[in-house]
Formats: C-alpha cells, sequence, structure tokens
C-alpha cells in the first residue's frame, strides 16, 4: 500500500486526556501544514458508530468476550477501508482517539484474552499497517477514574471495576516497551500543558514534526 501520510493514535485508559490532547496534536500538525483527519475507534464510520453503540451501551451487559473483540474488529475493518487508508492513501495525517493498542489493553489484558487471538485479527485486519506513532497517556488509574468521574453515566465497559483498569493500564506499559520504535509512553498525571510539552518532545523525537 502507498503510505504517504502519517498515521497517530492516541492511548490510555479512561480519563487521561485523549480526547483534550487529541485537539492539541491537531493544532500542532495543522501548524506545521499537515492536513489532518481526527478520527476514533470504535467509530469513525455509519457502520463503526452502529458497532460503538452496542459494544458500550448496557443492553447485552453479558456479551462475550469473543463477541467484543470481534466487533472491535469489524469496526476497525470498515474504518480502515472507508477512512483511515484512503486518508492515508492521499497523503493526509491520521490522527485516531485509540486504535488496535486499546485491543491489546483492554480485551488483552482487561479482559484476559488470548494474545494471539488479536494479534491473528490484526494480521488479518491491518495486514502490515501499523500507526506511526502511538501515544499512550499513562496516569494512576484513579487519577483517569476521577477525572471521568465529572461526566455521564458510565458506559458498559467504563463500569468495570478498579482492578480490570489496572491490568489495562499494566498492557499499555507493556506494550511501550515491547514497540518503543513506534509506542511511547507519557505521564498524563500531571498538568495539561506538561502532558502538551512531552507531546510536542515526542513528535520531534518521531520526527513527526
Ligand atoms: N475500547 C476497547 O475496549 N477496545 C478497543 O479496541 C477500542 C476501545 C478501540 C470507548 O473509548 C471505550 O472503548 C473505552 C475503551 C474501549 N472504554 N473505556 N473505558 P473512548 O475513548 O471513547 O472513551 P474513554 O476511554 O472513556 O475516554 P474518555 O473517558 O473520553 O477519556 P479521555 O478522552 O482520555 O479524557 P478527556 O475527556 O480528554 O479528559 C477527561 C477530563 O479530564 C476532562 O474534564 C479534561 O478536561 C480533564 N483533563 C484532561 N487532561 C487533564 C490534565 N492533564 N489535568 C487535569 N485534568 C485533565
Amino acid at each position: 500500500m502507498k503510505n504517504d501520510g502519517k498515521f497517530i493514535t492516541l492511548e490510555g485508559i479512561e480519563g487521561v486526556g485523549k480526547t483534550s490532547n487529541l485537539l492539541y496534536l491537531q493544532e500542532l500538525l495543522t501548524k506545521s501544514g499537515q492536513n489532518c483527519v481526527l478520527t476514533r475507534e470504535p467509530g469513525g464510520t455509519n457502520l463503526g458508530e452502529a458497532l460503538r453503540g452496542l459494544l458500550l451501551s448496557h443492553s447485552d451487559e453479558n456479551m462475550s468476550p469473543d463477541a467484543e473483540l470481534l466487533m472491535m474488529f469489524a469496526a476497525r475493518a470498515e474504518h480502515l477501508s472507508k477512512v483511515i487508508r484512503p486518508a492515508l492513501e492521499n497523503g493526509q495525517t491520521v490522527l485516531c482517539d485509540r486504535f488496535t493498542e486499546a485491543t491489546y489493553a483492554y480485551q488483552g489484558g482487561g479482559r484476559q484474552l488470548d494474545v494471539s487471538k488479536i494479534r491473528d485479527l490484526e494480521q488479518w485486519v491491518q495486514g502490515e499497517l501499523r500507526p506511526d506513532l502511538t501515544i499512550i497517556l499513562d496516569a494512576p488509574v484513579d487519577i483517569g477514574r476521577a477525572r471521568a468521574s465529572n461526566r455521564s453515566t458510565p458506559d458498559r465497559i467504563e463500569q468495570e471495576k478498579n482492578d480490570f483498569f489496572e491490568r489495562v493500564r499494566q498492557a499499555y506499559i507493556d506494550l511501550s516497551k515491547q514497540h518503543p520504535e513506534r509506542i511511547c509512553l507519557i505521564d498524563a498525571s500531571v498538568k495539561l500543558s506538561a502532558v502538551q510539552k512531552q507531546i510536542h518532545e515526542k513528535l520531534v523525537e518521531y520526527e513527526i514534526l
């Protein structure tokens, strides 16, 4: 595949500041002359947003972990086909709020599914495509949850207990150690301006800016 544009993803447990910092990233990249497409997972297409509704709603509390995993990848296949690959081929920078690292963290770490299932699906759905840079915003679970608690009622995944989110956080930390060439971890427990400073430094270090 011709892959001219850069593919950047933002990850972390809930409330660490992905949404806030995605806008900062867009601002930095746009100023540097890059044409950005902002999107999210699960979601980003009509089908993906419909799947997101099913995944996060309380209508199916006992959804099987395998069904959850397959729906994440069904949404991702549609997203890659309709949004991500066309934008990259068009030379645009894709900024995505979560991607496959979230599956490794939530379904692999949180739900404790066999990671080889995730690897097989990743290879099937993505082929060789991986983000050029994944920024993991890392903060202790209680900080993320406290920040997120000011919002509406928790969705189906947000209502999980702290030990689930501790496993998710650890899986993210492990991913950053396994793939340091394309995944970096930054300290998101500090004030927003200090998080943004680290993001700026990483964009320079990974030659995105
Ligand atoms: N999921 C999955 O299981 N598997 C997958 O493969 C994928 C996803 C792709 C939807 O994600 C769910 O799908 C998610 C994982 C699962 N479930 N959970 N949990 P989502 O990204 O849409 O939802 P989220 O994780 O719940 O994100 P969020 O709660 O919106 O968090 P955020 O975007 O990281 O935070 P924020 O909205 O930018 O900030 C939260 C508040 O903190 C806000 O008031 C900010 O002003 C404040 N904030 C932000 N940064 C700071 C700092 N540095 N200091 C102080 N206050 C701050």
